[in-house]
């Protein structure tokens, strides 16, 4: 009756489970996991789900995590609770206010909460499972909402990341994939999937993001930063940046990202894609800085399905819960091929539909001009489309 039917020659398949709804990293987090239970609200409540192959994710082992994570950290993380860190280490109850410690990141921006090892190993069991489809061939375009977590290091928390399901996932992937190529459309620099991979040529590392050094966390990801330096590194040349500034629009990040993308691909030859979509790009977001609205956000997913590699699609950052839902609802429907079939009108009957009131209950709201001018110029963006071509020019073979 809604109109929405499986793809036609090809399959995706939705990996999630709910049991992440359940975690929080406190009252005044902006990361919630709310944004996650509204997604799935519309995703079901637009009947999406009769379209892809859904799957309850089982949470990753802990041999799984090890594949990339240090024995010491995931220990850490599966066994520190609220109620045992402080004995564990009095150090951590000293810390100045705004703080990330020593001990592997913990601090404010990642904190111990109740269940965290639950939260981590089912935000990455999905992003595996949704990898190994991928890798057996029964699933196309493989999404899991709840993972891309990007900023997590080998035995670091950073960034709200503590376990980094995109590297796991991209491990997995190249058990039968000879390359693999990473794109990164959150508002923050992809660090932890850049480090983990910065010295190997079988996986291509492709970040857009705001960048600010020491001002905008990371404080990595410029244009320069383009791998390892030495000549005999084959990691060399395998990582593109695209630093960016304030208020960027959908035009000028749709022209960048094709222009981007396109010769990446054409020059790469990727087996398979990577593609995360933290929602923190786009305008209205609380921690974001850009100006792109639900579609233009959507377009970059369009275009990297548009090569018909298989492909890995994971949520990320995004703190404005009800425009991420209406993202990657929006985006769940593009991977399924039913953008144009859609009513832009949120259904009239679905779970918590009163969280979406304050733009008018619609698919696409106005989200740009909210910051009012894009300080990226024609100049800046003529200068990554060079920088980003004479570096293709150097891995063509
Ligand atoms: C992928 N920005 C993650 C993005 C991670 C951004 C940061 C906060 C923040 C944390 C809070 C909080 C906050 C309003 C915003 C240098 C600091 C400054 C902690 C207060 N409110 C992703 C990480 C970034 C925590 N961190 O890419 C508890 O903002 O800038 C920083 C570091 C030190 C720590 N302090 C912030 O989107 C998922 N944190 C309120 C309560
Ligand atoms: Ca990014
Ligand atoms: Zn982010």
């Amino acid at each position: 009756a809604n109109g929405i039917t499986r793809p036609k020659g090809y399959r995706v398949s939705w990996h999630y489970n709910p049991s992440v709804e359940n975690h929080h990293f406190g009252q005044t987090h902006p990361m919630k996991p709310w944004r996650l239970t509204l997604t799935k609200s519309l995703v079901l409540s637009y009947g999406m789900h009769t379209a892809m192959d859904c799957y309850v994710s089982r949470p990753a082992t802990r041999e799984e995590i090890a594949a990339f994570h240090k024995d010491e950290y995931v220990d850490f993380l599966s066994v520190a609770t609220p109620q045992n860190i402080y004995e564990m280490y009095p150090e951590l109850a000293t810390g100045p206010q705004g703080f990330s410690s020593h001990i592997f990141g913990v601090g404010d921006d990642c904190p111990i909460f109740d269940g965290l090892y639950a939260f981590c190993s089912n935000y990455a069991g999905a992003s595996i499972d949704a990898a190994r489809k991928l890798c057996n061939k029964q699933s196309d375009i493989a999404i899991n909402w709840s993972g891309g977590l990007h900023h997590a290091k080998k035995a670091e928390a950073s960034g709200f990341c503590y376990v980094n399901d995109i590297v796991l996932a991209v491990l997995q992937l190249l058990r039968h994939h000879p390359r693999v190529l990473y794109v990164d459309i959150d508002v923050h620099h992809g660090d932890g999937v850049e480090q983990a991979f910065w010295s190997t040529d079988r996986v291509m590392c492709v970040s857009f993001h705001k960048y600010d050094k020491e001002v905008f966390f990371p404080g990595t990801g410029p244009l320069e930063s383009t791998g390892p330096i030495h000549p005999d590194n084959p990691g060399k040349n395998y990582t593109i940046n695209v630093p960016l500034s304030d208020g960027i629009d959908d035009e000028t990040y749709d022209y960048l990202f094709r222009s981007v993308v396109e010769p990446t691909i054409k020059t790469y030859h990727p087996t398979a894609i990577v593609l995360q979509c933290g929602a923190d790009s786009l305008g209205h977001d609380r921690l974001g800085c850009f100006n792109l609205n639900i579609r233009g956000h959507g377009n970059c997913v369009s275009f990297v399905k548009s090569f018909q590699i298989p492909l890995l699609v994971v949520g990320g950052g995004g703190y404005t819960p009800r425009n991420v839902a209406r993202a990657w609802a929006h985006e769940t429907s593009i991977c399924i091929g039913a953008d144009r079939t859609l009513n832009p009108q949120l259904p009239e009957y679905m779970p918590h539909r009163e969280a979406f009131r304050k733009e008018g209950f619609t698919l696409f709201p106005n989200l740009g001009g909210w910051r009012r001018e894009n300080t990226n110029s024609k100049q800046d963006v003529e200068k990554i489309i060079r920088h980003v071509r004479d570096q293709l020019a150097e891995i063509r073979t």
